[in-house]
């Protein structure tokens, strides 16, 4: 509490000192969520220490991981009303306030790296457009490795997934529980060890770099390479704080965001198959899904896109059929 007023006042003080005043270094405290050895947060890291190069030291970025200084729900309130100045976020767990934000967390709608591409193609300018209302500017987003099924126990249809302890991290993955009749609960990713340990879940959908992440082997046996989809992390700032930058310490943090993104989805691919051998290493056992429970899966992944779609409206449906076109 006391570090978080603390923070409040410096970022308070920086923004209202206005651009004249800002010649001197600032430094931003930037909220994560997810582990540091997590490639998304090395990403972030390499983000912070070249900005900070590019910017003649002008920029530092403090990253704070792992949910150490906001929780995940907790960081774009905290990006928007300037508590922080930048912070990376879950995008699909923005669903609740336009459901934009949740198309690539729609199964089986784009789940190779070259469609989530193309996906992104289309959804990126509508949600810039939605952040920049609210007083944010998108920085960068990179996919997470494409979701796998992670069980305590052999399953070959959905049928073998009814009564589960079934982990969800969004709106998405709790309908998609009540759709496998399990037993759906949100957790955020910070606290899915623990929920592991206690027998709490006993199954959930995630990437293999979260199932290393989690330690997923020490209490669940099974990895089911479905690659339903690639949600995407952002890194969002806040514009009064963007706008009080120097205009060539803008570009250069622009310009570096863009190398971030790069980068990100490189690695995000590379960790997809690494990650999979750690979790094999560590006794799971990395299956390909049986044909039966693929089928389903997909008709499963119609369904909630169907849904989607009529909650969506016509920017949804655009945005849909531009990607389909592509
Ligand atoms: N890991 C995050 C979201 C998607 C993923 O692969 C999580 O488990 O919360």
């Amino acid at each position: 509490m006391l570090i978080r007023k603390f923070l409040m006042t410096v970022a308070a003080a920086a923004f209202a000192a206005g651009p004249a005043a800002v010649v001197h270094a600032q430094s931003w405290d930037m909220p994560t969520a997810y582990a540091p050895a997590n490639f998304h947060t090395v990403n972030i890291e390499r983000f912070a220490a070249s900005a900070k190069e590019a910017t003649g030291g002008k920029l530092s970025l403090k990253v704070h991981s792992g949910a150490s200084l906001y929780k995940m729900p907790e960081i774009k309130r905290a990006v928007q009303t300037g508590q922080v100045p930048i912070g990376e976020v879950l995008m699909v767990t923005l669903s609740n306030e336009n459901p934009l934000y949740a198309i690539d967390g729609m199964p089986f709608l784009a789940s190779s790296y070259a469609d989530a591409r193309k996906l992104w193609a289309v959804q990126r300018p509508h949600i810039e457009r939605l952040l920049d209302a609210q007083g944010l500017r998108l920085l960068f987003a990179v996919p997470w490795p494409p979701q796998g099924l992670m069980t305590n126990k052999e399953v070959k249809s959905t049928a073998d997934l009814a009564g589960l302890n079934f982990r969800a991290y969004d709106k998405q993955t709790l309908r998609l529980g009540e759709l496998f009749k399990a037993r759906p609960v949100t957790i955020q990713a910070a606290e899915v060890a623990q929920a592991l340990a206690t027998g709490k879940i006993n199954s959930l959908i995630s990437s293999a770099q979260s199932g290393v992440d989690y330690k997923a082997w020490e209490s669940l046996k099974y990895f089911y390479d479905v690659q339903a989809w690639l949600p995407k992390n952002m890194v969002i700032a806040n514009k009064a704080a963007f706008d009080s930058l120097d205009g060539k310490v803008q570009a250069a943090l622009l310009a570096e965001a863009k190398k971030a993104e790069e980068v990100g989805w490189a690695a995000s691919g590379e960790v997809a198959e690494a990650t999979k051998k750690t979790l094999a290493a560590n006794g799971m056992s990395v299956q390909a899904p049986a044909a039966k429970l693929v089928a389903e899966l997909n008709e499963l992944g119609r369904k909630m896109v169907d849904e989607w779609l009529t909650g969506a409206g016509a920017d949804g449906k655009a945005v849909v059929d531009a990607y389909r076109k592509q």
